[in-house]
């Protein structure tokens, strides 16, 4: 495959960064699907997480939150949008950065996935198949539903579990499971929502914002792979804290 690298564009987002937009050699997969793939720091894993993205067929949109690790280096040649936030923004920045591009591109639905290779690509095709079923306009993943695998520690299960109370407390909205990375919407609910919260707070924004918009919502089992990278690599219980006092700050100054 012959590279082609475009700076397509530059785009602003709340007029206070920027970001570019790289296209890799794209030839457009037949698919409606954008997957958005915020990355920071993720080059040992990123292209194989990529690559199973692509080989299903959608669309790929990865937000580098202004890694250290060059990870534009491990996704030369695959068909996707290659997104460059200039200064380091945060999980919730680098979706909100993936949504807007996402939606700019004709995208009728919008995949979440994590780069650090814990989710599992084929559980897409049952959030596709529970969203039209139910007519719902966004499905969050669970990994506390029957059906649902991995191998989470019993810490960090109890320190989840702990997060979806808060969530309610927060949102009125109580789930078995909080700050699972993968969801799927379509592109009215993509539309709604608006993230401000741009770190890992932006979980329990997009239950407000569901509430805020009366979208509807549904859960789903999904499998989640903890790896020796991923857990060295994860959030820790001093960041669950920060997340807590960003909401508490949020509130009051909403
Ligand atoms: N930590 C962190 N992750 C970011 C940032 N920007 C984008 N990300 C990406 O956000 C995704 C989720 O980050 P994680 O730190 O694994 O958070 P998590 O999956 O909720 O937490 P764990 O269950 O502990 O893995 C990954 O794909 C990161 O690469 C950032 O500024 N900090
Ligand atoms: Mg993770």
């Amino acid at each position: 495959m012959i590279q082609l690298l475009i700076i397509k564009s530059t785009i602003r987002i709340s007029g206070i960064f920027a970001a570019n937009v790289i296209e890799y050699n794209l030839t457009p997969p037949n698919s409606s699907i954008f997957v958005i793939i915020p990355c920071f720091n993720e080059a040992s894993v990123i292209r194989k997480t990529v690559k199973e993205v692509v080989e299903k067929g959608y669309h790929v949109i990865v937000v580098d939150d202004c890694s250290k690790d060059n990870p534009g280096k491990q996704l030369k040649g695959l068909p996707i949008y290659y997104l460059q936030h200039r200064v380091n923004m945060g999980q919730g920045a680098a979706l909100q950065t993936g949504i807007r591009v996402a939606l700019k591109k004709g995208a009728e639905y919008l995949v979440t996935f994590d780069a650090d290779g814990q989710h599992d690509v084929n559980d897409i095709d049952g959030m596709i198949h529970k969203l039209k079923e139910d007519q719902f306009d966004i499905v969050l993943g669970s990994r506390f539903l029957p059906g649902a695998g991995g191998n989470i520690s019993a810490g960090r299960k109890l320190l989840l579990k702990a997060a979806c109370y808060l969530n309610y407390l927060f949102t009125g909205i109580l789930l078995t499971d909080a700050h699972n990375g993968l969801r799927f919407m379509n592109r009215h609910a993509a539309e709604s929502i608006r993230l401000k919260e741009n770190r890992m707070a932006h979980a329990t924004e997009i239950l407000k914002e569901i509430k805020k918009h009366g979208l509807k919502f549904g859960e789903f089992p999904v499998h989640i792979h903890y790896t020796e990278y991923s857990k060295k690599k994860g959030q820790s219980l001093l960041n669950s804290v920060r997340i807590f006092f960003d909401l508490v700050l949020n509130k009051i100054f909403d």
